[in-house]
C-alpha cells in the first residue's frame, strides 16, 4: 500500500487588476483547509497566480513579461512555500516562466514537502494564434506569449511514488499521458484555464466543455492506468467566462471528486498508488502489448495525409 492524499486547488477567478499577493492569500486559505484535510501534496491550476492574460493582446513586452515570474519561489510566492514546508505539504503550481535567458514558457512545478523543486514541465501544446484575431470572439494568445516547452514529458520520483505533470491543452492530446505513461507515471498532475464557450464556435458551451474535460483527463487515465487531478481556474475573469469541473481520477477512469462551483475550493482524495499496477500489469503491459511497428505516423508526421483518391 502506498497511501497519498491529493487535494486539487481550485481557483476562482483573478481579475486582471489583482496583485499576485492577494492571489497567494487566496492560495494559502486553500493549502490551510488541505492541510486540515490531511493532505500530502495540494495541486494549483495554470497561471495560478494571475489572470489568464493570454486572453489580452499586448505588443510591449514589457508589459507582457509583468505577467511572468523570473525566480520561484520569489516574494510573492514565498509565503505559500513557507506555509506548506511548515505543514509537511507539497505543491504543484502553475506559472508563466520567465527564464534568466529571456525564454518564456507556461510552467508547472512539483516540489517535495520541504518546498524544493523536484520537478519542472513546460506546456508542449500551446493553443490559440500569434496576431489578433478578428474572427474570434476573444482572443487566445498563447502562441505569441509563449514558446514551445522544451523539457519533453519527464517524470519525477516524489512522495513515494512517480508523477508527471501537464498543463491545460495538454490534457487533449493521448500523446502527452502516453510518454509519461511509457514512464511508469503513477499520477500526472495539470492545471487549465478553459474558456466556457468556444471563441471559434459560440454554441459550444460550458455544458460540451465540461464533457470533454471529463473525457479527455478519464480516457487518459484509464489508458495508461494512471491517477490524474486535474485543477481549474474558473470563474469570470473580467468579463470572460472559465469552466470549473475539477477532477480527481483513478486509474480505472473512474471520477473520485469533482468540483461543484465555479470558486475557490478543495477536493481531496485519499489514493492508493498502488492501484495502478493492476492494469499496467493486464491490458495496458505495454511491453506485451504495444505494437510500435505500426505507431510511426504518431512521431514523423504532424497533420493529417489523406489517402489516394
Ligand atoms: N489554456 C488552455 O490551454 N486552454 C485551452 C483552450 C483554448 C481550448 C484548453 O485546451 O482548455
Amino acid at each position: 500500500m502506498r497511501k497519498l492524499t491529493v487535494a486539487a486547488a481550485q481557483l476562482g477567478p483573478i481579475q486582471k487588476a489583482e496583485s499576485r499577493e492577494v492571489v497567494v492569500k487566496r492560495m494559502l486559505a486553500l493549502l490551510d483547509d488541505a492541510r486540515g484535510k490531511g493532505a500530502d501534496l495540494v495541486v494549483y491550476p495554470e497561471l495560478a497566480l494571475t489572470t489568464f492574460f493570454p486572453r489580452w493582446y499586448m505588443t510591449d513586452q514589457t508589459e507582457v513579461d509583468t505577467w511572468f515570474e523570473s525566480e520561484m519561489p520569489n516574494a510573492a510566492t514565498q509565503p505559500l512555500f513557507d506555509a506548506a514546508a511548515k505543514a509537511n505539504i507539497a505543491l504543484s503550481i502553475g506559472y508563466a516562466e520567465l527564464t534568466p535567458d529571456g525564454h518564456h514558457f507556461n510552467t508547472q512545478i512539483l516540489t517535495d514537502k520541504t518546498g524544493k523543486i523536484v520537478g519542472k514541465y513546460r506546456k508542449v501544446h500551446l493553443p490559440g494564434h500569434v496576431e489578433f484575431d478578428t474572427e474570434r470572439a476573444f482572443q487566445h494568445l498563447e502562441k505569441r506569449y509563449f514558446e514551445p516547452g522544451d523539457l519533453g514529458f519527464p517524470v519525477f520520483r516524489a512522495l513515494g511514488g512517480i508523477f508527471g505533470m501537464m498543463v491545460c491543452n495538454d490534457r487533449r492530446w493521448p500523446e502527452s499521458y502516453r510518454v509519461m505513461g511509457l514512464q511508469g507515471v503513477e499520477m500526472i498532475v495539470l492545471g487549465y484555464n478553459t474558456p466556457s464557450v468556444n471563441s471559434q464556435k459560440s454554441v459550444e458551451g460550458p455544458e460540451q466543455r465540461l464533457f470533454h474535460n471529463r473525457l479527455s483527463v478519464q480516457a487518459g487515465a484509464y489508458q495508461n492506468s494512471t491517477f490524474v487531478v486535474a485543477v481549474a481556474k474558473a470563474g469570470d475573469e473580467d468579463g470572460h467566462p472559465l469552466i470549473g469541473g475539477s477532477l480527481i481520477v483513478d486509474p480505472n477512469g473512474v471520477i473520485l471528486a469533482e468540483a461543484k462551483t465555479e470558486g475557490d475550493e478543495l477536493l481531496v482524495a485519499t489514493v492508493d498508488l498502488d492501484d495502478t499496477k493492476f492494469g499496467k500489469d493486464t491490458i495496458f503491459d505495454f511491453k506485451r502489448h504495444r505494437r510500435i511497428e505500426h505507431y510511426g505516423r504518431i512521431t514523423s508526421q504532424t497533420g493529417v495525409v489523406l489517402p489516394p483518391e
